[in-house]
């Protein structure tokens, strides 16, 4: 069984993220650059499955020269090759775009699953997943907490309030997975050296054959941004004997109780 596993590059959740002041995309050198969390899931999801039925691993990302560093990382972890997205033309570009380049950069693979995160990070916009489904014509579970493949079946426990739904879809498929799937693996030694060697194909826009790449012409745009608010601090309660009603009519007041 092949599997593609998406992974972003994203800047670490605990660096400060900003938005540059010229075109309000992130700026990505603000911050150390790290494989998604989620995303490390989904390869450690993938690890399992061929683990258990055999075939290969490819990670796929988009993202700058320095995304090479995410893909070391999974490749590290043990998976077998990697597929760089990677052009100027492409800075910027939106969900759609992105899911674009993406859908044609696995039409270069032969896949029998798809294993993306449910949500960035960063962008968060949660929805490069189904567009890639809908581009690459593939049936999409998403939310996955646990999943298995019986046969040409994948058998999945998709998340939703207050419990969760057990999902079946024929391959080939596309999976999102949520936090709770697994924890992934730390990548050994051994893992570090063997990866210096395992094969990365880089990829842009003309080998894709994509046009209206890159923030120009993204369909979405960021016209203005400004910083968070600082956090005002909250009512103080004295406790004089009173405490527990002042408390409760806090409450109240906020429609909390
Ligand atoms: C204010 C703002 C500024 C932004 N600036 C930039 C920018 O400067 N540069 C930029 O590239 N993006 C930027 N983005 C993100 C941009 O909207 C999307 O193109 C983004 O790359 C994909 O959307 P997402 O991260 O929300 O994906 P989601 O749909 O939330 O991601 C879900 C999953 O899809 C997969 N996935 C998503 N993107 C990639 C990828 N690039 N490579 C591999 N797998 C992927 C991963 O498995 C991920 O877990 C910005 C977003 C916002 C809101």
């Amino acid at each position: 069984m092949n599997i593609a596993v998406l992974i972003k590059q994203v800047p670490d959740t605990w660096s400060e993220r900003v938005l540059k002041d010229a075109d309000w995309t992130l700026d990505r050198d603000a911050a150390d650059a790290v494989i998604d969390e989620i995303d490390a899931r989904g390869v450690e999801a993938a690890l399992q499955l061929v683990e258990q039925h055999g075939g290969e691993v490819t990670v796929v990302t988009m993202g700058p020269d320095r995304a090479t560093e995410s893909l070391r990382k999974a490749l590290a972890m043990g998976a077998d090759k990697a597929v760089h997205v990677t052009d100027d033309g492409l800075a910027g570009s939106d969900a759609l775009q992105t899911s674009a380049a993406l859908a044609a950069a696995i039409g270069t693979l032969s896949v029998d699953l798809v294993i993306t995160g449910n949500e960035s990070t960063d962008g968060r916009t949660g929805s490069v997943p189904s567009m890639l489904a809908e581009r690459l014509g593939l049936p999409q579970v998403t939310s996955v907490r646990s999943l298995e493949i019986d046969g040409t079946t994948v058998r999945a426990e998709r998340v939703r309030d207050g419990g969760y739904s057990e999902v079946t879809a024929t391959l080939p498929a596309l999976v999102s997975v949520t936090e709770k799937i697994n924890e992934p693996r730390y990548p050994g030694f051994k893992g570090i050296m063997a990866a210096k060697k395992k094969p990365v194909t880089v990829l842009g826009i003309a080998d894709l054959g994509l046009d209206a790449a890159g923030l120009a012409n993204a369909a979405t745009v960021v016209l203005d941004a400004a910083p968070r608010p600082p956090k005002q601090s909250g009512e103080k309660v004295t406790d004089d004997g009173t405490g527990g009603t002042q408390a409760t009519e806090f409450l109240a007041a906020a429609r909390l109780i």
